[in-house]
């Protein structure tokens, strides 16, 4: 594909689009941004402020399943890729309260894929992620070819998008790739997700709240790593295909809180086994060979490092993080955490 593009980025005021929009505007310059985000809880303007000003990024705020501005944008900017992150994304939100998850990660899928249909868009990448794969017992790993089974709301949502995004390539032959990643971590994520509410608690001396026996395993993909990972499928992925990405880095959330607070200096007696997440995931593992052989794609970030430049980025810009937890986050967490209680 040629370089000189302009492309609809959805949920790019959010934590993996954020870093994604700011990554492409300083590598890219063929390539033009319309950032489209309703600015959700988790979407702030403040997580991209350097890069609004951009010539060739422009800042929409609006909903993805909004079938007459996402129209609109796509002919009004001749638009030729699309790159959908916009979604909700945090499984404990789902549990609670489903239906926006569905409003926002089918129905908005579904409205940009049919306006993308009729406005003849040449690719359209959705961003997935490996819980559409279910959870793993404590040895395999997800591949393309791993069946679908999703036991949240959060990645029912996300394996219908992923359906549908199939769909379209199989019946009307629009241009898809799907992007299945395991567990982000880095800069500019939202406490509400494990490794920052880990850090900002432990930074303010608080509790840290582990679910069940804090053994259920995940694998840690820098955010930076994972965004390359996206931009190689979208320039290169063959139309079609799903490309799972992954950390190489297996962790136990107790390992991963136990760095953190070796990382802060705090003691181990800040940790609170609290009441397990309903229906919690045991295990996540990606094969990602499919990318690294077709792609030419491997994680650069080596966990230790990549957690460690974390912590460090949290310390420096507590600013940031006191003013997206400004508005309702403390009654989210008050509700979320109250309830829970010791395990
Ligand atoms: P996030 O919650 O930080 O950001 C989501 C963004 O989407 C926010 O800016 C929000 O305002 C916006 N948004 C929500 N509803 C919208 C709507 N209806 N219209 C327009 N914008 C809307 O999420 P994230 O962690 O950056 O995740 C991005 C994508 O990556 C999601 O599709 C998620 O499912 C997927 N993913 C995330 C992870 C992870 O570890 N964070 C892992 C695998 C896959
Ligand atoms: O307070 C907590 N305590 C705790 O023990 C929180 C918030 C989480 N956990 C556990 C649950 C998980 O085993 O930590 C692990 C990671 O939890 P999350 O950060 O909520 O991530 P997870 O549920 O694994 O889902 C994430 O990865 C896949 C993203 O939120 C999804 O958007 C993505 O699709």
């Amino acid at each position: 594909m040629s370089n000189s593009q302009t492309l609809l980025v959805t949920g790019g005021a959010g934590f993996i689009g954020g870093n994604f929009v700011r990554l492409l505007l300083a590598t890219e310059p063929d390539v033009r941004i319309v950032n489209l985000d309703a600015l959700t809880y988790a979407g702030n303007l403040a997580s991209i402020r350097d890069c609004l000003e951009q010539r060739h990024h422009t800042f929409v705020r609006g909903d993805i399943a909004n079938a007459e501005l996402v129209r609109h944008l796509l002919q009004g900017h001749k638009i030729t890729g699309i790159i959908n992150f916009a979604a909700e994304s945090h499984v404990d939100r789902s549990i609670t309260g489903p239906k926006v998850f569905i409003d926002t990660n089918v129905g908005g899928t579904l409205n940009l894929l049919w306006n993308a249909r009729e406005c003849g868009v040449k690719r359209f990448l959705q961003v997935s992620t490996d819980e559409v794969y279910g959870s793993l017992g404590d040895s395999g790993y997800f591949r393309e070819d791993t069946p679908i089974s999703p036991n949240s709301p959060y990645s029912a949502s996300k394996a219908s998008a992923d359906h549908l995004v199939q769909a379209f390539h199989h019946t009307y032959g629009l241009d898809t790739v799907i992007t299945r990643c395991s567990n982000n971590y880095g800069a500019w994520q939202f406490p509400e997700k494990m490794i920052p509410l880990m850090i900002r608690n432990a930074m303010a001396d608080k509790p840290l709240p582990v679910y069940g026996d804090g053994l259920n395993v995940r694998d840690w993909l820098h955010v930076l790593d994972h965004c390359r990972a996206i931009w190689t499928a979208f320039s290169k992925g063959r139309a079609g295909q799903v490309y799972n990405v992954g950390g190489n880095s297996e962790k136990t959330n107790l390992d991963v809180v136990h760095t953190i607070l070796r990382g802060l200096g705090k003691p181990d007696s800040l940790i609170s086994f609290v009441k397990d997440r309903p229906g919690h995931d045991r295990r996540y593992a990606i094969d990602a060979g499919k990318i690294r052989r077709e792609l030419g794609w491997e994680p650069q970030m080596k966990f230790e490092s990549g957690i460690r430049d974390t912590i460090a980025w949290y310390q420096a810009n507590r600013a940031w993080m006191d003013e997206v937890t400004s508005g309702d986050y403390q009654k989210y967490y008050d509700q979320m955490y109250g309830k829970r209680g010791q395990a």
